[in-house]
């Protein structure tokens, strides 16, 4: 006979906090949201530690480079979408890991024989306008002199005009010696009015270049997430199919996590990826495994070596696995099973697997919820792709602004990757749809706000930690009768569109 789980599937919207004794010390600025990402051993610190519990999808709607920056700004993480060639993928975990914090290694590097016309479409490719000129072209070259768009005027000169005829040479160029720190690199900018100072070796060959924008953006960034080196840390996506060719070229891009994007990760394929990884990389790589909704797949992917485990089965909003399918549970019983799952691991083994919940987030108490019944951190598709940093179109539909956002399992997408179960390479049903959804303005803002609300509520609760969250929070299941309660009732809205709706 079937195995019929006791009780029925709950989602977030069915639950409230019911708040605890907050003592004075519980004011928002006093809370820490610090989350680890991947597993550690009792006693030891993760190698990964987030500043903001959240994390981006892995999906071409949302997962793009400049999301990536934008959020690992505010502390959170990016997992570039894998649905893209494995050098499409790695180029762009170069892109956000060359980005800046520091000494940006340039990717845009010119030979003194270059010509005017390979200098426009380098910098079409690139969008950066100060390139280095050195002896072989290479990042870390002798440096010969450095072009700008001052050096040239692209509607006079003429196109095969040589770079060694109009770069500025490196004896007029100001440079600093690699020994320099970034304020030091930061108060030479300055003072000599310059966008851009070259880093170089006694030898002369280069190191990179410290931006002037990069300081400023360091200075307002106090939460950002960066690597030993520096670099804005971000992840990326991988599958089941083609791990022995895309995981070399991701961790040589520099990914700092990566993650198994699979619809259902209670599977002989994903342990295979994690045996693959474990044998070519041992610990040195981290990555993720999902997704799960229940204790035995949560032990499963522990088991075979996850980092960390994602939980959630058809609750993502553009999702309709459940309804294709028939397969999923309700997102908050799938957490709540799962952390105690991960808990129990704990005890037995001292290794912490931390536990993403992934998908089905609509307000942000959602956010807090989420956290309070267990997760270590989130991930959010439908809220990420709502801001300017996210690779899809803003358009105007019936005179408001609308992102688009689509699934991966939607005809779009055609991540076939995502739900492959070994058979041919194709997507065989659709699992997912394309969508829009209103358009939310830049992403610090939005993850600003919904950070306060996460602060401000887990004082509510007595918590200046996660963890405290995790211990002190008391949750009650409501009613249908009183989820109308729950918003404004009984009034006349004086503006039909009070209501603040995705928020
Ligand atoms: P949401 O945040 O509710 O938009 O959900 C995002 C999640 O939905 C993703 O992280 C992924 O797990 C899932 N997803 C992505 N594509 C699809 C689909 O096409 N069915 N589902």
């Amino acid at each position: 006979m079937a195995t019929f789980f006791p009780g029925v599937s709950h989602t977030f919207s069915e639950y409230l906090l019911v708040p605890g004794y907050s003592s004075s010390e519980c004011i928002p600025a006093n809370v820490d949201l610090k989350a680890p990402l991947v597993k550690f051993r009792r006693g030891e610190e993760p190698a990964i530690t987030l500043n903001t519990p959240m994390v981006s999808a892995i999906m071409q709607a949302v997962s793009g480079p400049r999301l990536a920056i934008a959020l690992a700004q505010e502390g959170g993480m990016s997992f570039i979408y894998g649905s893209q060639t494995a050098e499409d993928e790695a180029r762009m975990i170069r892109e956000v890991k060359s980005y800046k914090a520091g000494v940006v290694v340039s990717d845009s590097n010119l030979t003194p024989d270059m010509t005017l016309a390979e200098v426009m479409r380098l910098k079409e490719q690139t969008h950066h306008s100060a390139m280095p000129v050195t002896e072989n072209g290479a990042p870390h070259g002798k440096l010969l002199g450095i072009v700008t768009s001052r050096d040239y005027r692209p509607s006079r000169d003429p196109q095969d005009k040589l770079v060694r005829e109009f770069m500025t040479p490196v004896e007029k160029v100001i440079v600093a010696p690699a020994t320099v720190n970034l304020s030091e690199a930061n108060d030479i900018i300055w003072e000599n009015k310059l966008n851009q100072l070259p880093i170089v070796e006694e030898d002369g060959s280069l190191v990179g270049l410290v931006f002037r924008k990069d300081y400023d953006s360091h200075k307002s960034n106090p939460n950002e997430l960066l690597d030993a080196s520096k670099r804005y840390v971000v992840g990326a996506g991988i599958n089941t199919r083609d791990y022995a060719e895309r995981v070399p070229l991701l961790v040589e891009a520099g990914a700092d996590a990566l993650c198994i994007d699979s619809s259902e990760g209670y599977s002989e394929w994903q342990a295979r990826t994690l045996a693959w990884i474990r044998e070519n990389y041992g610990d040195s790589v981290k990555v993720g495994a999902g997704n799960v909704v229940d204790a035995e797949g949560f032990r499963f992917l522990a088991d075979a070596g996850a980092d960390f485990v994602k939980v959630g089965i058809g609750g993502g909003s553009i999702c309709i696995t459940r309804e294709q399918k028939g397969i999923g549970r309700g997102q908050a019983s799938a957490l709540i099973d799962v952390c105690e799952a991960r808990d129990q691991y704990f005890e037995e083994t001292g290794v912490y697997v931390p536990v993403c919940s992934d998908g089905g987030i609509v307000y942000d108490y959602h956010m807090t919820l989420a956290l309070a019944m267990g997760a270590d951190f989130l991930m959010l598709g439908r809220y990420f792709a709502r801001f300017d940093e996210s690779p899809s179109e803003r358009v105007t539909v019936n005179g408001s602004y609308m992102k688009e956002y689509w699934g991966e399992g939607s005809a779009r997408a055609r991540n076939w990757a995502r739900y492959d179960l070994g058979g041919d390479k194709k997507l065989s049903f659709v699992e997912g749809v394309d969508s829009y959804v209103p358009y939310a303005g830049p992403l610090r803002d939005g993850v600003q706000s919904s950070l306060l609300k996460i602060r401000s509520t887990m004082c509510n609760c007595g918590a200046l930690t996660l963890d405290e969250l995790k211990e002190k929070a008391r949750l009650t299941l409501v009613s249908a009768t009183s989820l109308v309660e729950g918003g404004a009732h009984d009034v006349v809205l004086k503006e039909t569109n009070q209501q603040v709706l995705f928020n």
